[in-house]
């Protein structure tokens, strides 16, 4: 490491203490938190970041009651679709169960207060062998259809709305394998597109005694010439046993490639992870040494995008056992070559932080997102034992990167109050309550779910704010409405952070809602989309502290009633 690197990480440190000694200062006395933390400019004008904000647990208290329970069979998959099923604004969940039904649970939640839920029985989401699911509006009609992945046969439901589903793999013409599914991915390949393209990938092949045998195809769907169905499955061959895919406009190109994360690849000689070039019209093709694609062999678990060097492109955040990964592209956006900066930023989250186990640890679900709403972007990875794996760790907290100004991570897992030694796996950061802090559902094998509400700088009596926060949904023309694949900036001062629309990543776990921007102590901030077209839209005013809708053509933001 060279030492201009340990200098920035040493300043670093120095300002977190700084926000810790703020946080502590808020929970003394929480009714001044913005007079408190209104200070935080430093003196060149610059934002600075903040600690870890304070999670309290209150899954019993909220109703949501429910485990990802099973065998072998379970091992990976145990995620959570978060997305709003019945159209009142609050995050509705649905959460894989594994060798037990899966469940939809609806958000009852006063806005801004402790979290609510109530289960939603019905016989179309109550589904055995559920693995995750990724929710997304297939057929571009309002509400949210819901990808179902399985030990066993895949299920898309369509959404009626007031969280009620029906099957829809016949009306759409998906034929869904019946491998052990848990990665899934989704994207519109040209804007005029009736339907999205779906990626399924699975996991490992077994015989009829249940051993595994190698690793299933993955496959891409994609919409038939009459756009109302589905055309036949592309098999994508070779696959190495995926856990999770993700298409991003990784070159800003425009076009969406589909990054393939995967586990077992011992079952060939040639596995590796993976990106394919998807063109429309044109049959999905590998990126190999002749495109500047160097071979990474990792045990892959989850996958999250984010520019965090702030050079407009995406680096890639892929989960493992022992060091994760974050890649950055080494030649620029000419060719898909990565470096990893995962160590250089602090990234790596190789080991436990707390608990005392000296072994490797086990990564799932990451996901970037601004948890203190200092304007930096900070990571969270969902850790824990695959089962009783001895030369990993059996107690393994779950990690909570916090962003500094210098673009390195330092863990705020034990500040945040999250560390628990449970096997974790899939989870979603998602906004339950609407109060702009950002909540945590965690899903664990074996084990209850757990629910912590963000209470900021504050308590569960007193929830303070850290910063100032914008939610940004989009808007345009059908039939990708809610503009997947779309770019999001958001810019205050001389801050920015740009944010990419995606369906499909992290562990068997996907998110509909808001893109989510802390804005630190700036009240107002600019907002800009470029479209999945390649639109670039005006730099367009708004208020903090609130949702806004971005219409595509319109002139001003609209705020989000509630
Ligand atoms: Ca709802
Ligand atoms: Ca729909
Ligand atoms: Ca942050
Ligand atoms: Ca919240």
């Amino acid at each position: 490491m060279t030492t201009p690197t340990r200098r920035r990480r040493i300043g670093g440190r120095r300002l977190a203490a700084l926000g810790t000694v703020m946080v502590l200062t808020l929970v003394g006395g929480s009714l001044a938190a913005y007079q408190v933390l209104a200070p935080r400019l430093a003196v060149d004008g610059a934002p600075v970041a903040l600690g870890a904000p304070q999670f309290v647990e209150e899954a019993a208290a909220a109703g949501l009651t429910h485990r990802y329970a099973g065998d072998v069979d379970y091992i990976v998959g145990g995620g959570v679709a978060t997305f709003d099923c019945d159209a009142n604004g609050l995050a509705d969940m649905y959460i894989a169960g594994g060798a037990e039904p899966a469940a939809l649970f609806r958000n009852t939640s006063s806005i801004s207060g402790a979290l609510r839920f109530e289960r939603v029985a019905d016989r179309s989401t109550d589904l055995s062998a559920v693995t995750g699911a990724y929710p997304l509006d297939i057929d571009g009609d309002g509400p949210m259809d819901l990808v179902v992945l399985r030990h066993g046969e895949e299920v898309v439901l369509r959404g009626l709305g007031d969280c009620r589903f029906e099957r829809a793999e016949q009306r759409w013409g998906i034929r869904p394998g019946d491998g052990w599914t848990v990665a899934f991915s989704a994207t519109w390949e040209t804007a005029d597109a009736a339907l999205p393209t779906l990626a399924f990938g699975d996991y490992v092949v077994e015989d009829a005694t249940g051993e595994w045998t190698g690793c299933a195809d993955a496959s891409l769907l994609r919409p038939a010439e009459s756009g109302r169905a589905y055309d036949a499955t592309i098999p994508m061959t070779p696959s190495y046993c995926t856990l999770s895919m993700m298409f991003s406009d990784w070159s800003r190109s425009g076009r969406r490639d589909l990054r393939v994360s995967n586990d077992r690849q011992y079952y060939r000689d040639d596995g590796q992870e993976q990106l394919w070039r998807i063109e429309p019209g044109q049959p999905p093709r590998l990126y190999g040494p002749d495109d500047g694609w160097q071979t990474l062999r990792i045990w892959g678990m989850g996958i999250a995008s984010q520019d965090v060097t702030g050079d407009g492109y995406p680096e890639v955040y892929l989960t493992s056992q022992g060091d994760n990964k974050l890649q950055t592209l080494a030649d620029g956006p000419a060719r898909p070559r990565y470096s990893d900066i995962a160590l250089r930023r602090g990234a790596t989250a190789h080991r436990p932080y707390i608990g005392g186990d000296p072994n490797a640890s086990t990564a799932w679900h990451p996901q970037f997102e601004d948890v203190n709403n200092d304007g930096f972007m900070d990571l969270f990875v969902s850790k824990g034992n695959v089962g009783e794996q001895p030369d990993y760790a059996a107690k393994d907290p779950s990690n909570l990167l916090i962003g500094q100004a210098d673009g390195t991570f330092l863990e705020g897992g034990t500040d945040a109050g999250i560390v628990r030694y449970e096997r974790a796996r899939g989870a979603a950061l998602a906004d339950l309550n609407l109060d702009g802090q950002l909540d945590l559902v965690e899903v664990f094998r074996n084990q209850d779910v757990q629910l912590w509400r963000n209470v900021g700088g504050g308590t569960a009596e007193q929830p303070a704010p850290m910063g100032h926060w914008l939610a940004v949904d989009l808007d345009q023309d059908v039939p990708n409405h809610d503009a997947i694949g779309a770019w999001v900036a958001v810019r205050a001062g001389n801050h920015q952070v740009e944010r990419e629309i995606t369906v499909g990543g992290g562990h068997a776990s996907g998110t509909a809602a808001p893109l989510h921007f802390g804005l630190g102590t700036a009240t107002s901030a600019e907002v800009r989309v470029t479209w999945p077209d390649g639109e670039v839209g005006p730099w367009l005013p708004a208020e903090g502290d609130r949702s806004i809708t971005v219409r595509r053509g319109a002139s001003a933001v609209e705020p989000v009633a509630r």
